[in-house]
């Protein structure tokens, strides 16, 4: 069995301990903080109390581990468990939270000992807790150490014809297998035909291996196989249906039973290369642009560019990888739905957003199509758990505001109306509003009437927050909460408000959230 210990206390402690236990899995928590203890406590947790930071102490708390998270709130206390972690639990994965505030030399010196660095600024409020909570990061140890398993080169197999999810998951398991030091191969079975598919591989210059079922002798030279966008060898791609497979990563759910040594099935996804964006994160590898504008028309195509079975994780995704893709190649790949500056405009507007109950808002920039700032606030309305959008944008000295609302009680229009229109013209309808100031407007110009991203930012966010709350009498008390969280941005349990350092309200509110069953209000709500 995983041992995964938690070392310190916190408010981010807790929420993982909580987290955790709820999905099932058992922590050792090793703490010095008596205060503590007794919170911490609970069904399927032990809880030790000794000094996380002296090797010695941890040693006798806790001989060996798998998983390990630091996780106490001050930066200097966290390098020094991290240092003790690494001296006793040589081998483990070591997950650091840097905790309030930190330097860059705190940073550094947690680094040194951590695999990966959890950022409460940097990171979303759902990539932290999916991190700590030891899910992520057991199944990247697995997936390397499966990959290091195998001894000689692997064949990295799409489905039958494949489609470009298949094709960009394929090369991308098959790049990080090579990142490790293992040698492989993206390989397909049949034709790829469709004429857009073709002018991927052509225009990006695929390395892919064509395979040949025929012949009998076409699989002696591999000494291992992975599959990716599908499940099953034998279904959907013409290898034997006995043959051991080690790699699974796909987002259909199985047909029958799926027997590898590492499988990553997850069909709340919109697409498998989703997953492998996130494998490079994990791994901690840059990906290339051949590969993530591969990624990138993967999870447009299987998504209908983000308008069908898309998930965050899906948002996300592309967000990461814009800035790494040929965007340019892709419109030449195809006439997309979407255009290449649409493209630009949602994936800033996904980086930038700020979520705060299910209402989110984002700042995207300057803009060169005033249409971009609608579609975003469109898609962005697809995202889980997002009722309403607000997407701010700048076109020639006017700032540009496209709402949205779907499934709540908000008139958008009245909103909108009540926070820009003395300062500019906005109107609408209850599920979907604009509005446009110019600049010099608004309070944070100069007297060239410029101000700068930030300053437009939050005086644009605070009066739409502001005018919500001038009307409370219409607000479900989801919305309540939301402008409550949004004044109040981390309650640490030991009442020390001010401890987020700015640009972590994101993290900080979701670890706050994540304590309260927000989904029961939400379904409430939506009835
Ligand atoms: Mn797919």
């Amino acid at each position: 069995m995983v041992t995964r210990l938690v070392l310190g206390s916190g408010a981010v402690c807790q929420a993982l301990v909580d987290r955790a236990v709820e999905s099932g899995r058992s922590l050792h928590v090793v703490t010095d903080d008596a205060g503590r203890t007794d919170t911490l406590r609970g069904d399927n947790r032990k809880v030790t109390e000794r000094d996380p930071a002296d090797p010695e102490e941890l040693e006798a708390a806790q001989p060996s581990a798998e998983v390990v998270f630091v996780g106490s709130d001050d930066p200097s206390r966290n390098a020094a468990i991290a240092r003790a972690a690494r001296t006793v639990y040589p081998g483990a994965m070591i997950v650091a939270y840097t905790g309030y505030r930190p330097t860059d030399a705190d940073r550094r010196r947690i680094e040194r000992h951590a695999d990966r660095l959890i950022d409460p600024g940097a990171a979303t409020a759902s990539r932290v807790l999916d991190v700590v909570s030891g899910e992520t990061g057991e199944r990247t140890r697995k997936l390397r150490r499966t990959l290091r398993a195998v001894d000689g080169p692997i064949a990295v197999v799409a489905h039958d014809n494949p489609d470009p999810d298949a094709i960009a998951s394929a090369l991308a398991l098959a790049r990080l297998a090579g990142v490790i030091g293992v040698d492989a191969q993206a390989c397909y079975y049949g034709e790829i035909t469709h004429q857009e598919n073709r002018a991927l591989v052509n225009l990006l210059d695929l390395d892919l291996r064509q395979l040949d079922a025929d012949d009998p002798d076409h699989l002696e030279e591999f000494a291992g196989f992975a599959l990716v966008d599908h499940s099953r060898a034998g279904v959907n791609d013409q290898l034997p249906e006995d043959l051991p497979i080690d790699v699974v990563v796909d987002h259909h759910p199985p047909r029958g039973p799926v027997d590898a040594e590492f499988v990553d099935i997850r069909s709340t996804v919109g697409a498998t290369s989703t997953l492998l964006t996130e494998y490079f994160a994990e791994f901690g590898v840059e990906i290339d642009e051949t590969v993530a504008t591969a990624l990138l028309y993967g999870i447009r195509i299987d998504t209908w560019d983000f308008s069908r079975e898309v998930a965050l994780s899906d948002f996300e995704a592309a967000g990461t990888l814009v800035p790494h893709a040929d965007v340019g190649l892709l419109e030449r790949v195809e006439s997309p739905s979407i255009s290449g500056d649409t493209l630009e405009t949602v994936a800033g507007a996904i980086r930038n957003r700020e979520q705060k109950g299910s209402i989110l808002t984002s700042f995207v920039g300057e803009l060169s199509d005033r249409d971009a700032l609608a579609q975003a606030a469109d898609r962005l309305l697809d995202m889980e758990g997002v009722t309403t959008t607000v997407v701010f944008g700048l076109l020639d000295g006017v700032v540009y505001v496209s709402a949205r609302a779907q499934g709540s009680e908000l008139d958008l229009g009245e909103t909108l109306r009540l926070a820009y229109n003395r300062i500019g013209s906005a109107g609408g309808h209850t599920d979907m509003a604009g509005a446009q100031i110019p600049v010099g407007m608004l309070a944070t110009a100069d007297e060239d009437g410029e101000a700068t991203n930030d300053a437009i930012e939050s005086v644009l966010r605070d009066r739409f927050f502001d005018a919500l709350r001038e009307r409370p009498f219409e607000l479900p008390n989801e919305y309540l909460s939301a402008v409550s969280e949004f004044e109040f941005p981390l309650r640490s349990e030991d009442g020390h408000e001010d401890l987020a350092p700015e640009g972590s309200i994101e993290a900080g509110s979701g670890v706050a959230s994540d304590r309260t069953p927000s989904n029961g209000e939400r379904d409430g709500g939506d009835e």
